[in-house]
């Protein structure tokens, strides 16, 4: 082992893995370290770079303080002591996605960026479609699940990224073409101080663009800079923006799509179908694209996603809302059906104040709780059911629903107390819904 090592990369999850990829094509050996024991990939690294020293178990701060980078994966927070301790030496501590903004610094603007609380990788995913349809050379990556660095080895043009507040935290020479915050609810305050620390981690990204996109109904993802003529807000539309108004997408004065031809569930959802338009409009990209685009896109699995219909009661897997503001999304996108709404919510609340949800509660006619914070929800609304585990819940909800009535799974909390992720808990969701017997609806 040698004494010393210029670069360190903090965490061997996917991330730390694409970072060593990255740093040893550039000639680079870096030392790894990890706070687990097994990191999960320990043994992708010990295959593909045999040589590359490997420390588990913690961050030695004997070889911190030597190094001249250090590489921090998202899910480690910078306020770690080790880390925090070399910052205060002067050392650069950054993420994966500064070294791929320095990595393509070169090329010119040729980012499209997207944050927010919520509807990220929806409007991410509209984005990359969009573009792609036009025909344009397009890789997509970030908090979506590819990490950044590994896009480079594609021959794409434009870049769509998804970006966490842990990503954007290390992250300060992005070159976009356009960005967007989507919108800000309070989401993981097991990390933050409050909600403005955890507002500024994503507001960064208005430094690092050409045009910033803000979303009018939201005053969290105002700009504090002064505004200037590349800095829009979408909503109601003012001027040449691009807005919503009389059931319309609009740009300006023209009228783009009516959002009758739109087949995604809820006013979240045409939110986010406004600002993967204004988005792409900053690339370029030619209207009639974007409406087919807009059009046909039905949505993405475990958001608020039709999942069956069973004696006439409709299930509604949103196994996604995994803190509180996408659970009020859905409720309220939900608050014109006629039948009862039952809510199953519940799970690891990551330090949440689930007072924000109470308003919305009053459109679910009953509440099923499970999981470690499901107490705490079922706490805001009289007569609310709590039980173990889904399976319990789903039981529950086949018992007390008619036809015409809607279940949904929205849980305003985080799988983990309970499954892998949160796509683990929506599957079994639907498996639970899939085995309902279906008698005359
Ligand atoms: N961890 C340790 N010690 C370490 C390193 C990590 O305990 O030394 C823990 C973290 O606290 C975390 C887990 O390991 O619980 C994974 O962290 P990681 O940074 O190794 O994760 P990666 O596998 O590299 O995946 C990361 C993002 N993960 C996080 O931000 C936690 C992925 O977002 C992202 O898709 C991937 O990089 C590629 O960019 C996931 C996520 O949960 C989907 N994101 C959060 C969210 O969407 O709410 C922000
Ligand atoms: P993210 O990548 O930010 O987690 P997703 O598109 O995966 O966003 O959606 C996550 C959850 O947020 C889902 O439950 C979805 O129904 C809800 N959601 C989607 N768009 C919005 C929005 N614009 N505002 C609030 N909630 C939203």
């Amino acid at each position: 082992m040698q004494s010393s090592y210029s670069h360190i990369v903090l965490g061997l999850g996917a991330t730390g893995l694409s970072v060593v990829r990255y740093l040893m094509s550039q000639g680079i050996t870096p030392l790894v370290m990890d706070s687990r024991r097994t990191p999960p990939g320990r043994e992708t690294l010990a295959q593909e770079f045999p040589d590359v020293e490997l420390l588990t178990g913690g961050f030695v701060c004997r070889y911190l303080v030597q190094a001249k980078h250090i590489i921090v994966s998202p899910g480690i927070a910078v306020d770690t002591p080790e880390i925090r301790a070399a910052i205060d030496m002067g050392i650069e501590v950054i993420g994966d996605v500064e070294l791929f903004a320095q990595a393509v610094a070169d090329r010119g603007p040729c980012v499209v960026a997207i944050t927010g609380s919520n509807g990220k990788t929806t409007v991410t995913t509209l984005v990359y479609d969009m573009l792609k349809a036009a025909g344009k050379k397009v890789a997509v990556g970030g908090n979506i699940g590819i990490p950044v660095l590994d896009l480079l080895a594609t021959d794409a043009e434009y870049f769509v990224l998804e970006l966490s507040s842990f990503q954007l935290e290390t992250t300060h020479s992005l070159n976009c073409i356009a960005a967007t915050c989507l919108n800000i609810s309070e989401d993981h305050m097991d990390r933050y101080h409050d909600i403005h620390s955890y507002r500024a981690a994503k507001l960064r990204l208005y430094q690092q663009s050409r045009f910033v996109m803000f979303n009018r109904d939201d005053a969290l993802t105002f700009p504090d800079e002064p505004t200037n003529q590349n800095t829009f807000g979408l909503g109601v539309p003012e001027g040449d923006e691009w807005g919503i108004a009389d059931g319309k997408i609009l740009h300006g004065e023209s009228e783009i799509m009516n959002l009758h031809e739109v087949s995604l569930i809820g006013s979240h959802n045409q939110a986010n179908l406004l600002a993967a338009m204004a988005l792409t409009d900053a690339c370029g990209i030619d209207k009639n694209t974007m409406v087919e685009i807009a059009s046909n896109f039905a949505g993405l699995e475990h958001r608020c996603e039709m999942v069956g219909l069973k004696q006439g009661v409709t299930y509604i897997n949103d196994s996604k809302a995994t803190n509180v503001g996408a659970t009020v999304a859905a409720l309220n996108g939900l608050s014109d059906h006629l039948g009862d709404l039952i809510l199953i919510a519940g799970g690891e609340g990551k330090g949440a104040d689930f007072k924000e949800l109470e308003a919305s509660l009053n459109n679910v006619t009953q509440v099923i709780t499970f999981g470690k914070d499901g107490s705490k929800i079922a706490a805001l609304k009289t007569d609310s059911i709590s039980v173990n585990n889904l399976e319990e819940a789903v039981t529950k909800a086949v018992e007390i629903t008619f036809s015409g009535d809607i279940v949904l799974l929205s849980p305003a909390c985080a799988s983990t107390d309970m499954y892998k992720n949160f796509m683990e808990r929506g599957h079994h969701f639907k498996q639970l819904v899939e085995q309902i017997e279906d008698g005359e609806g």
